[in-house]
């Protein structure tokens, strides 16, 4: 390509560029009442910058070709600072390798915009292989913490080149810029994943939620626990107790796990995570919410049925298909929230509500009736009654 051409090609990827991360959203029609949905998703991996693909050196890449491709942008934690909302992205590169990258929106919505650099996140002793699916935790001791699995080679493995051990890596920030890489974390389990910083201290101590786990993909007899810290430098948990079990025919029958840290309300703790059932087309995730006690947060005291959001339509499709999966939320102080979950392990959406819509429904929704005859005598119920309200305050309505 000559010089010329290769110039103009340079400046139409970042037109591009430029025109997607400038896209405004808007909201799907027809909601839930719970939350809404929106059209486009919030980061795909088309927003990620052209220079963190393309070399753009004219001596050493004269075709313009890409050199480091990203695959996928996903599982991102999230937090307001300063006035703007971010989200600190899994981006996948096609080499399998997932590093963080902030990504910044005026509005929670839309123009998501990655900062220029991302986060090349400092490592201890025994470098990870990779990071990922980062939850951070404003603590009320003043510091930004970010708890991610860090994925190691099993070396007591040596001929499965895919045998992994999961742990959960931990780093504290106060801009997201700087980051400080503390010890993982130490506990009993053989492997964590999704472990989470509870963002107050519960009776003087750290309090982190974790998922302990017998192998790499098997969780075991798991679901999400708690355990408690002196200390963050290191985190040591001597013991994990059981707050959400997995349930036998329910939305996390095979794995659980601790979304984003919950948000505090009067009434307790709001919980967002994700269930795991197992299907003939494999693991189908979806999210959904919890309400835990005040003072003892691993006491849960309400649980709507069933789940909360699902994958729908073309977010069923993707590198790892049938997954909602969420680990940052941003409550707003208009008490607005914006959820943020990844579909089938490949791009971020928003969904948004208020702190009244959560608690509304994790207060009022019904419980999972136990089995199909209680299911059905569940929702005779509610037609019985609707079918009164119907004749006497809608009378016009034929259906
Ligand atoms: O592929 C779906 C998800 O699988 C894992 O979650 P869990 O440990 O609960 O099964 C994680 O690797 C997550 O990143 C991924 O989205």
């Amino acid at each position: 390509m000559e010089r010329k051409e290769f110039n103009e090609q340079v400046k139409a990827l970042f037109r591009d560029y430029i025109q997607r991360i400038s896209q405004k959203n808007s909201r799907q029609g027809g909601g839930n009442g719970i939350y809404d949905r929106y059209v486009n998703p919030a980061i795909t991996r088309d927003h990620v910058p052209v220079f963190w693909e393309y070399d753009l050196n004219y001596e050493t890449n004269p075709h313009l070709m890409k050199r480091l491709g990203i695959n996928t942008t996903f599982n991102a934690g999230a937090i307001k600072m300063n006035g703007k909302y971010l989200m600190v992205v899994r981006v996948e590169g096609f080499d399998v390798k997932s590093i963080f990258g902030v990504a910044e929106s005026p509005n929670g919505i839309d123009q998501w915009k990655f900062w220029d650099r991302p986060i090349v996140m400092p490592v201890n002793d025994d470098p990870e292989m990779n990071v990922y699916d980062m939850r951070l935790t404003q603590h009320e001791d003043g510091w930004i913490y970010g708890l991610f699995c860090a994925e190691r080679k099993d070396h007591t493995q040596p001929g499965d080149s895919s045998a992994a051990l999961a742990n959960c890596g931990i780093a504290r920030t106060k801009d997201l810029k700087q980051w400080e890489r503390l010890p993982d974390l130490k506990s009993n389990a053989a492997q964590q994943r999704n472990c989470v910083l509870h963002p107050e201290f519960v009776n003087g101590k750290y309090m982190i939620y974790t998922r302990p786990q017998s192998a790499f993909i098997e969780t075991g007899d798991s679901g999400i626990c708690v355990g408690f810290s002196d200390s963050m430098e290191p985190a040591v948990i001597h013991e994990e107790i059981m707050m959400d079990p997995r349930t036998y025919h329910t939305v996390k029958e095979v794995k659980n796990g601790q979304g984003p840290p919950p948000i505090k309300t009067d009434h307790g703790w709001i919980h967002l995570a994700h269930g795991v059932r197992r299907t003939a087309a494999g693991l189908r995730y979806t999210l959904y919410l919890l309400l835990t006690d005040l003072d003892e947060p691993w006491k849960v005291i309400k649980q709507p049925g069933g789940h909360f959001i699902e994958p729908l339509k073309e977010e069923r499709i993707g590198d790892v298909s049938n997954v909602a999966f969420s680990n940052g939320w941003i409550l707003d102080e208009d008490g607005r929230v914006f959820i943020y979950y990844a579909s089938s392990d490949t791009r971020m959406h928003v969904a948004t509500t208020t702190l009244e819509k959560l608690l509304d429904y994790v207060l009022n929704t019904p419980e999972d009736g136990g089995r199909t005859q209680l299911c059905a005598a569940q929702r005779d119920a509610m037609a019985t009654k609707n079918l009164e309200i119907l004749k006497k305050d809608f009378p016009g309505i034929v259906y």
